[in-house]
């Protein structure tokens, strides 16, 4: 089971320039030899590996790549210069489709690696590339070779960096919309009612996947129900945001933690030491505060992990993106 994410691109490399036609002019001598140079290379188009990305939403907002034409060649043997190749960052994980076929033309995993899309055109010979000596002035040359056109299909299962685990109501679905971007385009989840969710989180230039993992309570540990399934996704996060109602008593605060914490604990144990924020919601419900913070003396969570929160109003919320991008930086995540 799993997310996809998905977009279709076109990407068209640049034409090769022109060769030149022309002669040497010196005093004296009425036609000199052939000097037209040869035209540059377009531009080719490459797909890199980007660890900054973590899904294909940016190219809803564009989709045609296409490279510059290489400059033509000049008189005196001047070439023409190679247009610069047009790089694409792409996420780790995405699987190129050539989207006529079908044909799967690259599986793009690790950072750094890259698929060539589309070469450029060759640039043309310049007239003095076909000098012989029984042809000694000879007034052609080629044209550039034209740029290819390729229509592709990115695909890419979507991983989600960051769980977010908690009781039903304490606020997650609200959390998660407010934090997101955007909602990746993904396959049909088999459980509607139950089903995780997936934003996409932008802050200072990171861009991170948050999955509402709602269905970890409902009988979660017992095999392969599908709380079982939710908590595979949490299983595979970085970290993870525990969220709490707290415009409830405190000793229900205390309870809803601890709920949670062993659910996560019959799963797999590994699971208690996933880094975790743990959020206090609903803080602008009055005395909501007071009652998170005497809460937290019985339940104990390290101090510096721990967030007040309205997803309501959006208070405290820029400080817990912050609090998760120092996580993911103490852990970082290898896939
Ligand atoms: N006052 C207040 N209500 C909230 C806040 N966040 C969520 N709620 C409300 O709490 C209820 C449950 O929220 P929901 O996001 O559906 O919780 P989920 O079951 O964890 O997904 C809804 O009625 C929300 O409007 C908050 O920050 N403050
Ligand atoms: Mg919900």
């Amino acid at each position: 089971m799993a997310f996809i994410d998905e977009a279709t691109i076109t990407v068209r490399s640049g034409d090769g320039g022109r060769g030149c036609v022309s002669f040497r002019r010196e005093k004296f001598v009425p036609r000199g030899g052939p000097d037209g140079g040869t035209g540059g290379n377009g531009g080719t188009v490459y797909l890199d590996v980007s660890s900054h990305l973590s899904t294909l939403l940016d190219f809803r907002y564009r989709n045609l790549f296409k490279a510059k034409r290489g400059e033509h060649g000049m008189g005196k043997n001047m070439h023409g210069k190679n247009a610069p190749d047009l790089r694409i960052a792409v996420p780790p994980g995405t699987i190129v489709h050539d989207d006529e076929t079908g044909e799967v033309l690259a599986d793009l995993t690790l950072p750094g690696e890259t698929f060539l899309a589309a070469a450029g055109g060759r640039g043309g010979r310049g007239n003095s590339s076909f000098a012989t000596p029984v042809h000694q002035a000879p007034d052609r040359a080629d044209a550039g070779e034209p740029g290819r056109e390729r229509r592709l299909r990115l695909e890419l299962k979507l991983i989600a960096q960051i769980g977010l685990v908690g009781l039903p109501n304490a606020g997650k679905s609200t959390l998660l919309s407010r934090i997101s971007r955007a909602r990746p385009r993904i396959a049909d989840y088999p459980f509607t009612t139950l089903s995780p969710v997936l934003g996409v989180v932008s802050h200072r230039d990171e861009e991170f996947v948050v999955a509402d993992l709602p269905g970890l309570i409902e009988g979660a540990h017992h095999g392969a129900g599908l709380g079982h399934r939710f908590l595979k996704h949490a299983e595979r996060t970085e970290g993870l945001i525990h969220l709490i109602d707290a415009g409830q008593e405190p000793s229900r605060i205390v309870e809803a933690y601890r709920t949670i914490r062993e659910e996560m604990g019959k799963f797999r144990q590994e699971l208690r030491k996933r880094p975790t924020l743990l959020a206090f919601n609903k803080t602008d419900l009055p005395g909501a505060r007071e009652n998170a913070e005497s809460a937290l003396a019985d339940i104990g969570h390290p101090a510096e992990e721990v967030h007040y929160i309205s997803a309501a109003t959006g208070e405290g919320i820029p400080s817990l993106l912050d609090g998760l991008l120092a996580l993911r930086r103490r852990h970082p995540f290898v896939a």
